[in-house]
């Protein structure tokens, strides 16, 4: 996987600014107090406190009512042995938009249906609509555009319930979350009780389960018992490449 990276050594890789392995970083934060010499040397000593070295402001920025804004290099002695990282990711091979309606037409024989919801308090829909939304997102159509998907895209603030239902008046084979507001972790109980709610159902094995938002990773996704978690950047491609080799994989077609 790593024989692609040109670096050297691949169990000490840190940053670099100017010259490769100097271990410059940039910084950025704000202070409470107002701009000038004070607010630079606060700034400097703050960095140095964070184990960073040879400190360096090169911006300030008046915020007002006494609030400052600094930019700041600095270097940290510190590397990271890249061969012994393990993160969890989805893995399946991402496919286009032409690709993925000729595998379902082939793989799975059917149109297939898919339900996407803004859940429990979170008003967000953004994220939800730019995975289905027709006219889409960043250059790629979203799932309602997919002649060999129906895709029912159930909007905001829908109750774990409400969503569950319709999976089952819909026949759904795959259900997609979006989780924005993690303001007091209240994604994660309201995440757990859909997968319950399935569960009870008898629903959970016969649907791919998927969650997204950008504070979501495929490693709580996994943990909260969904089968795959998406993060910033997604689009619709990546999402429905998963679900429709998932279905294949699982033998839900
Ligand atoms: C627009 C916005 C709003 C709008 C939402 C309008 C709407 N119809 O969506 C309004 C004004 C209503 C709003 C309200 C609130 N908001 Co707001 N909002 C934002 C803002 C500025 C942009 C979010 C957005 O649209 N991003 C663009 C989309 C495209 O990105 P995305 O959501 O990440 O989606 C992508 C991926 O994450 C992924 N994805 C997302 N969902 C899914 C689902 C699946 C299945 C998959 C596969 C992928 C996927 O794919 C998408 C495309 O790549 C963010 C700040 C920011 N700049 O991000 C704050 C932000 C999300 N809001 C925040 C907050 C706190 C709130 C409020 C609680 C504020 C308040 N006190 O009232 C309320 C909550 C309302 C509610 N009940 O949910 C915080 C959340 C903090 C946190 N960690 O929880 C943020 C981060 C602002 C901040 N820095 O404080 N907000």
């Amino acid at each position: 996987m790593t024989s692609q990276w040109k670096h050297r050594d691949l169990t000490q890789v840190r940053p670099y600014g100017d010259t490769f392995d100097d271990g410059v970083i940039q910084l950025s934060f704000s202070l409470p107090i107002p701009p000038g010499e004070e607010a630079a040397e606060a700034a400097r000593q703050l960095v140095v406190k964070m184990g960073l070295h040879e400190p360096s402001v090169v911006h300030q920025q008046d915020l007002g009512e006494d609030f400052t804004f600094v930019v700041l290099y600095a270097k940290t002695r510190e590397s990271v042995d890249v061969t012994r990282i393990k993160v969890a990711k989805v893995e399946s091979a991402r496919m286009s938009f032409y690709e993925i309606n000729a595998f379902i037409e082939e793989r799975i024989g059917r149109k297939i249906t898919i339900l996407g919801a803004c859940t429990g308090t979170d008003a967000h829909t953004v994220g939800i609509d730019a995975i289905m939304n027709m006219k889409g997102y960043n250059g790629e159509y979203g799932l309602e555009r997919y002649p060999m998907i129906d895709a029912y895209n159930l909007g905001s603030q829908v109750e774990n319930e409400e969503l569950v239902a319709k999976a089952i008046e819909l026949k759904a084979d795959a259900i997609l979350v979006s989780q924005v507001v993690t303001q007091k972790d209240v994604h994660l109980p309201n995440l757990a009780e859909l997968v319950e709610l399935l569960e009870a159902e008898g629903l959970r094995e016969r649907l791919v389960l998927v969650c997204g938002g950008p504070r979501i990773g495929h490693e709580l996704a996994l943990e909260l018992g969904y089968d795959a978690g998406f993060g910033p950047g997604t689009l619709a491609p990546d999402v429905a490449s998963y679900v429709v080799q998932e279905m294949v994989k699982r033998g839900l077609g």
